[in-house]
């Protein structure tokens, strides 16, 4: 299997600073890290380092010379933030990535693990999509800017890899969802904003809900600690250039995910579609062949997995982001 990481897998007594260690995937990494044994976690909130700001990343690594990096920290969204905000997307995501990249790459960095997203790949891929598909169509037009922004920092890693040498990786998540999530009504992804739909809801008595677009693409969720699992097991085995996607493997139609959402919150009324809102890719299921070989299954049951964040987002919702 090409890949395989010949060199022992992390040592649990190295600083590893993770980007990013309060967002979604960021929290659940720390934790899987935590819970691991890893007993040197390095984390800024970006009020403590903004990193977009190129001197005071390079400030930070100087004085905190981590041996290892998981690279989270993102500006991300869902469809509407994504299609209204491309100037932020990708300015904001491009600048992280370069800071933080450079830097670790001046300060000696071994590991990094960089993190992108499933909007790489092009907008009419054949499914279920390939690593190799990358670059092989045109982007999906509501979040080009977003995904440019993460092809550019897959590009780095296999640059940083060519030119200094170092075990660098990028993995390919599908869509996220889980505890920490963003359950705002513009920004969200669409399971948390269903999650937040449905619970208002039911709380107010309403007859009817309105989701956007038709209901007809298709998404794949993955629960964020599966993700925090995968990331931990390629830092620990994976040493190729190519990016490895980090997925389920099955995906519903976003219809079949609204109902499942309203019967774990408890909501039976009408569910209408605004079909004014975007839709977005058809379809972004991503083959896990790749990962799977190196030894790699995700766990957590969907159902499962929305019960619990449903439960997490109930217990949270007055001190969440909404
Ligand atoms: O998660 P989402 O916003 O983004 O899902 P993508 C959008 C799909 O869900 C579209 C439908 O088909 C929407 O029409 N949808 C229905 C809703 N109701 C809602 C709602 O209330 N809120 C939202 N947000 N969607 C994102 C990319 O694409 O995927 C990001 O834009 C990133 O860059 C992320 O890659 C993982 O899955 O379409």
């Amino acid at each position: 299997m090409t890949g395989e990481y010949t060199q022992k897998s992390l040592d649990r007594s190295d600083a590893v600073y993770v980007a990013g260690h309060r967002g979604l995937v960021g929290s659940a990494i720390w934790r899987r890290l935590e819970a691991d044994g890893f007993n040197r976690l390095v984390g800024r909130t970006s009020a403590e380092l903004d990193l977009r700001d190129r001197g005071a990343v390079f400030e930070f690594f100087a004085a905190e010379r981590p041996k290892n990096v998981v690279l989270a920290a993102a500006r991300v969204g869902g469809i509407l933030a994504n299609s209204t905000l491309p100037v932020d997307f990708i300015s904001d995501n491009l600048r992280i990535q370069v800071n933080v990249m450079d830097a670790a790459a001046e300060f000696d960095v071994d590991r990094l693990l960089f993190l992108g997203s499933s909007c790489i790949y092009p907008k009419f891929a054949p499914q279920p999509i390939r690593e190799e598909y990358l670059l092989t169509g045109h982007l999906e037009p509501t979040n080009d800017a977003y995904a440019i922004a993460k092809i550019a920092g897959i590009l780095q890693v296999q640059a940083v890899r060519k030119q200094f040498g170092r075990p660098w990786i990028s993995a390919m998540p599908t869509n996220l969802y889980g505890p920490g999530d963003n359950f705002s009504a513009k920004g969200s992804h669409v399971l948390p904003a269903l999650i937040r739909r449905f619970d208002d809801a039911r709380r107010d008595g309403a007859a009817s809900v309105v989701n956007w677009g038709s209901g007809t693409p298709r998404r794949e969720f993955l629960h964020v600690d599966d993700m925090a699992d995968a990331c931990l097991h390629l830092l620990d085995h994976y040493d190729g250039a190519e990016h490895v996607n980090v997925g389920t493997g099955e995906d519903q139609s976003i219809a079949e995910i609204s109902a499942i959402v309203a019967d774990e919150i408890g909501f039976d009324g009408e569910i209408e579609w605004d079909h004014s809102k975007p839709d977005g890719t058809p379809r972004k299921l991503l083959d896990i062949g790749k990962l799977r070989d190196l030894g790699w299954q995700p766990r957590i049951d969907l159902r499962a997995g929305i019960a619990s964040t449903v439960e997490w987002y109930r217990q949270n919702v007055d001190s969440i982001r909404t």
